[in-house]
């Protein structure tokens, strides 16, 4: 890659380590006070550093991290940005950081209580909202360079299947700019006037309903890039092969479809919507596991046909032939084989009737730190091992890949421990989103002391992995050996095997995206503006 597109990169990566620094240790001060090991001193509150742990890591570090490997993708696949593109990712660059700046100042001074889900009526102070509006409006100046960017090359080369990994970015953004639609009109529409005073009331049913629009793609723009991770790097680091090009075409395809009009899956518990439309978007959610259930599929055949080349026998015999000790494969098969309990999980929740167990208990917490907190930051940990290097012109040495699988191991033993009490716990009713919670020495509640203790175990194994992930990035930012690191994009089994060009149809499948949302949300939300009750004052607890 050339040196100014690996600077673009390398400033999206900076930020994304300096948010999970902070977040990081955010989360490791909550599991403590949960825990009731420390207290907080009084100049700071428990849902403060709830809010900022949550914006700084389920925002920030993914948003950054993400586009800075989805640039490194495409790049590396269609060729240097031109001048006009790179300048326009580097305006959508300074927006999101100035954005996130803002943002964390409001929640710092105590002015955006709100946790990171910004659920109305909670009241945050308008510059907050601002802050929101700012970081997805600067990933619109960055998606518009990418997409931009595959367009020339599909110009530039008529009648030619795109590469991979470049499709997948593209596929990733268009889920991102259909998905935000709804985000954007809440805060906008919503938010914003009424944190000013320009409106006294909040339709809450409305705004949430705009916000789960976006919320529940929000968590398939932070799962698809690890997925092209999975699809395209990981076979040539194995040394193997894609297991089918237009198979993973299709599962990309088909989260633009079915991860959008699902979001009332979030909202099982809540009225004012019916259970029609509730069964609808559940039934549709069903369909948005089939592709990670093809991935599973995929991922499962590209590890046996490698392990049986190596001369695996029997059943089971090709899986000792993966190598265990290159933490680039390493670290996102932790990730891969944690995703098969938590999409578990995630069809528990789904799943109307166990949705009302589990419904803001700490389970959801548990699920969300698996999936988000597991799955998808491993991978990412795998891919900045290589691609740091690889953009700073440095390499992963073997000592440092050693440091790394401790790294990866004590990540997938203290995200099991702590979220596994969360799952615990959350099914003997333990809330989500509280400080803590003795119910006046309830006899359910106070066995949950040695879960809470489970989680702060759990978090500070965490943390203390975190802290090595982050002398391990300043060291291939900065110090290690210089060479060049491969950036490894895979190819397919089967090349005579050409992927159908309706795959690469963008029309239609927005088109059948669009047709779905709209079967999915017209009338719910017609209904939840027509038959609202009085809107809501914000409110400022904390
Ligand atoms: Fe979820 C709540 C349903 C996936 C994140 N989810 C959340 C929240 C977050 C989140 C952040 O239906 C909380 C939001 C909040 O603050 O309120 N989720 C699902 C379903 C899936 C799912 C059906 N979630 C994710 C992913 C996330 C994520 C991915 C982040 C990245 N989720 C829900 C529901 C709720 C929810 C409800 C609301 C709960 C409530 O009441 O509040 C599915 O997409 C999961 C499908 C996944 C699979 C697994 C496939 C496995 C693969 C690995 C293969 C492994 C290999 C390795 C090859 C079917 C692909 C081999 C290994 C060996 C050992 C051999």
């Amino acid at each position: 890659m050339n040196r100014l597109d690996s600077k673009l990169s390398m400033a999206h990566f900076y930020i994304a380590f300096g948010a999970i620094a902070i977040g990081g240790l955010f989360g490791l001060l909550q599991t403590l006070v949960r825990s009731e090991m420390i207290t907080l001193p009084p100049s700071l509150n428990y849902y403060q550093i709830l809010t900022a742990h949550g914006v700084l890591m389920a925002i920030v570090f993914t948003t950054f991290f993400i586009f800075g490997f989805l640039y490194a993708s495409v790049v590396r696949t269609t060729g240097a940005l031109s001048e006009g593109r790179r300048r326009c990712a580097w305006i959508g660059y300074w927006m999101m950081v100035v954005g996130m700046i803002l943002g964390v100042i409001m929640i710092m001074l105590g002015e955006a209580t709100v946790l990171y889900t910004f659920y109305a009526p909670l009241e945050a102070h308008p510059l907050f909202y601002v802050a929101l509006a700012l970081i997805i409006v600067g990933t619109y100046f960055g998606s518009f360079s990418i997409i931009r960017q595959y367009n020339h090359w599909k110009k530039e080369h008529t009648g030619e299947t795109s590469p991979l990994i470049a499709f997948m970015a593209v596929a990733t953004l268009v889920l991102w700019l259909i998905a935000t639609i709804g985000v954007v009109l809440t805060v906008v529409f919503q938010f914003i006037p009424w944190s000013i005073g320009w409106v006294d009331e909040i339709n809450i049913a409305l705004s949430r309903t705009l916000f789960w629009y976006f919320g529940h793609p929000l968590v398939y723009f932070w799962l698809l890039p690890a997925y092209m991770a999975w699809y395209v790097i990981v076979p040539k680091i194995i040394g193997g092969k894609i297991f089918s090009d237009s198979l993973a075409r299709l599962a990309f395809l088909l989260f633009i479809l079915f991860s959008i009009p699902v979001g009332f899956h979030h909202q099982l518990l809540e009225p004012g919507i019916s259970h029609e439309w509730k069964f609808i978007q559940v039934v549709l959610t069903f369909a948005v596991i089939i592709p990670s259930l093809m991935t599973a599929f995929a991922l499962f055949a590209t590890f046996e046909m490698r392990g049986r080349s190596l001369g695996g026998k029997g059943l089971f015999g090709w899986f000792k032939k993966l190598p265990w000790k290159d933490v680039r494969f390493f670290a996102p098969f932790m990730g891969m084989t944690i995703f098969i309990p938590a999409g578990a999980g995630g069809i528990i929740n789904a799943s109307n009737q166990m949705n009302q167990v589990v419904h803001n208990t700490i389970w959801v917490t548990g699920h969300f730190h698996l999936t988000i907190g597991a799955t998808v930051a491993l991978t990412f940990f795998g891919i900045s091992y290589w691609l740091i290097p690889h953009l700073k012109g440095r390499i992963l040495t073997k000592q440092l890949n050693g440091i790394a699988i401790y790294q990866t191991i004590l990540w997938t033993v203290g995200m099991l421990i702590m979220s596994g009490a969360m799952h615990f716990s959350g099914l003997l009713g333990n809330p989500r989103r509280t400080q803590v919670t003795t119910y006046f020495d309830h006899s359910v509640a106070s066995g949950w002391g040695a879960y809470e203790t489970g989680m702060a175990i759990g978090g500070s194994l965490l943390f203390i992995s975190l802290i090595l992930y982050l002398i391990l990035m300043v060291n291939l930012s900065f110090f290690a050996p210089k060479g060049q690191e491969a950036f490894p994009i895979g190819e397919e089994a089967d090349e005579s095997l050409n992927p159908p060009r309706i795959l690469e149809n963008w029309k239609v499948w927005i088109g059948v995206a669009f047709a779905l949302i709209l079967f999915a949300y017209t009338i719910p939300i017609i209904d939840i503006i027509q038959n609202a009750p009085p809107g809501s004052k914000g409110f400022k607890f904390w």
